[in-house]
């Protein structure tokens, strides 16, 4: 995959909801995917295992879920989920129209019900290290401006002995997957490693961050058949 879209199929989509849905309550939501003609798409094509990639954010970016609506057909994805709390979400749909060199993103943006949680501000980390899960996460960049191709690496140790782990386990088809959104939550990248070889410490990505400004990027990798996400906030700047 490209670093940048070249060949992206327009579409259109329609997404459909409860009518006032709830913070804890499971949720069904509905994604039908057209072409510019209000034809729905009936074919897509498989990337990373899936038809279709969901992400759901909170406005704050701090809530990050990652699913996979299951293909009805005739251009219809369904998926139920449950809303930790009440506020604004962002949802994104990733799919890849068959003819597509990559992928068409959907978003929508929906109003759940219920008790909010605290809003997170977002603060660019101070250190590109933390602990999660009991894995030591660094994060790195070749160099890091909006506008030019870098490289990202994500380095994973075990927190106790520091040792580097060395066999991380694809996950949906990658040796990780980042994604990165604006502080807006208007840019969208969905980043893939740039090889296949080699199960850790090291995943190394690339990308260009289309302005400057603050992002978060979501590193997901698997160990051991756990799902690792690690979220980082970045400061990207001008040149
Ligand atoms: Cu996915």
């Amino acid at each position: 995959m490209s670093a940048t879209p070249t060949d992206v199929v327009p579409t259109k989509s329609v997404w459909k909801m409860a009518e006032h849905p709830q913070a804890g309550a499971k949720t069904p939501i509905s994604i039908l995917i057209k072409d510019k003609s209000d034809k729905p798409i009936e074919s897509f094509q498989t990337v990373h295992e899936k038809k279709m990639h969901l992400f759901i954010v909170s406005k704050d970016l701090a809530y990050f879920s990652h699913i996979h609506p299951t293909y009805k057909g005739k251009g219809e994805f369904d998926i139920t989920t449950t809303f930790p709390a009440g506020g604004d979400y962002k949802i994104i749909a990733d799919v890849t129209p068959k003819g597509g060199g990559d992928s068409s993103i959907e978003s929508h943006w929906v109003h759940i019900e219920g008790e909010p949680a605290k809003e997170e501000p977002l603060v660019p980390d101070k250190e590109l290290t933390k602990v999660v899960d009991g894995k030591k996460v660094s994060l790195s960049f070749s160099q890091l401006a909006a506008n030019k191709t870098l490289h990202m690496t994500f380095t994973i140790k075990e927190a106790k002995t520091n040792q580097p782990i060395n066999n991380l386990q694809p996950y949906l088809g990658a040796m990780g997957h980042t994604v990165a959104m604006s502080a807006d939550a208007e840019k969208y990248l969905h980043i893939h490693p740039m090889e296949t070889a080699g199960n850790g410490p090291n995943i190394i990505f690339m990308t260009i961050f289309p302005e400057p400004g603050i992002y978060k990027v979501w590193g997901q990798f698997k160990h051991q058949g756990k799902v690792l996400t690690v979220p980082f906030v970045i400061d990207v700047p001008n040149k």
